[in-house]
């Protein structure tokens, strides 16, 4: 069989959606965000919103995600990325609007904007990406980082007695009457990116419902700053983040969703 037969549009089982543009990801080879990227835009295709969504990115690695995700964008550095959200939403109640954060972003300089625009319950979707560390700036120490977990600023690993415990952002602002949905996913196995997909595309669902704030976390990998190889991070993220950020449904229309 020659390429030719094989790039038939019949044979075709993949397509890149048209909501991410041609530009080559900035990501380290092996990052969840360049698959978080891509199912977001699916989910932007799949409910034809590409030209009534508007993204915030914030600050960190996916500092440039209006560079790759075709639709709005607009950048809002330091943790501010849901104030503007609430702006731009509060200007266009119509539009779609999310932020795109990491944990460094949206657990530590972000954490006052987070919490309060949940509690506010402003009609947007947050994607927040949790790899337990700062990854931009080289593999710092962030609120989420485990305890015991190595980073360049605890060199000898999380010191709960020094350092403070690590915080779980999303089941925080699960308590709070402005949040509607609150999910933990992963994008390290086929099954994980649909599942993830699903909740992204759910989160959507409920601001055309004007139900209020959905938060999806997703706990990904930060192969370099964990200073791994792709597949020893994947393989440390279950058996160290899961414990400790288990995957599921935390908060569903509304209803806290108990553990068993
Ligand atoms: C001292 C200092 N505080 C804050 C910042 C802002 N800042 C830029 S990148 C970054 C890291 C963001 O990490 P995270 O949000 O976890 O995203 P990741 O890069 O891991 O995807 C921070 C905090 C900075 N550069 N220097
Ligand atoms: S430094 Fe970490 S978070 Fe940033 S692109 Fe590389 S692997 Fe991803």
């Amino acid at each position: 069989m020659d390429i030719n037969t094989i790039i038939k549009p019949e044979n075709l089982v993949y397509k890149r959606t048209e909501c991410l543009t041609d530009r080559t990801l900035s990501y380290c080879p092996g990052c969840g965000h360049g698959v978080i990227h891509r199912i977001a835009m699916e989910v932007v295709e799949e409910l034809g919103i590409q030209q009534d969504t508007i993204g915030v990115a914030s600050v960190g690695c996916s500092v440039l995600a209006y560079d790759f995700m075709d639709i709005d964008m607009t950048q809002s550095p330091h943790g501010r990325a849901t104030a503007v959200a609430t702006g731009i939403k509060r200007c266009w109640p119509d539009k779609f609007v999310f932020t795109y954060q990491g944990d460094g972003d949206l657990a530590a300089i972000g954490t006052a904007e987070t919490i309060h625009t949940c509690n506010r319950g402003e009609n947007i979707t947050i994607i927040f990406v949790n790899n337990g560390i700062y990854g931009m700036t080289g593999g710092q120490m962030a609120p989420t980082t485990l305890p015991g977990m190595r980073s360049s600023t605890s060199p000898y690993g999380r010191d709960v007695e020094l350092m403070g415990n690590p915080i779980k952002m999303t089941e925080l602002v699960a308590q709070l009457p402005g949040t509607y949905y609150a999910t933990r996913q992963s994008v390290h196995k086929p099954a994980n990116v649909r599942k993830a997909k699903m909740a992204i595309k759910k989160a959507f669902e409920n601001q055309r419902l004007k139900k209020g704030t959905s938060i999806v976390e997703i706990v990904s990998n930060c192969n370099s700053g964990w200073k791994m190889t792709p597949v020893e991070s994947n393989k440390w993220m279950e058996e160290n983040m899961f414990p400790f950020y288990p995957l599921g449904d935390i908060k569903v229309d509304g209803q806290l969703v108990t553990k068993q």
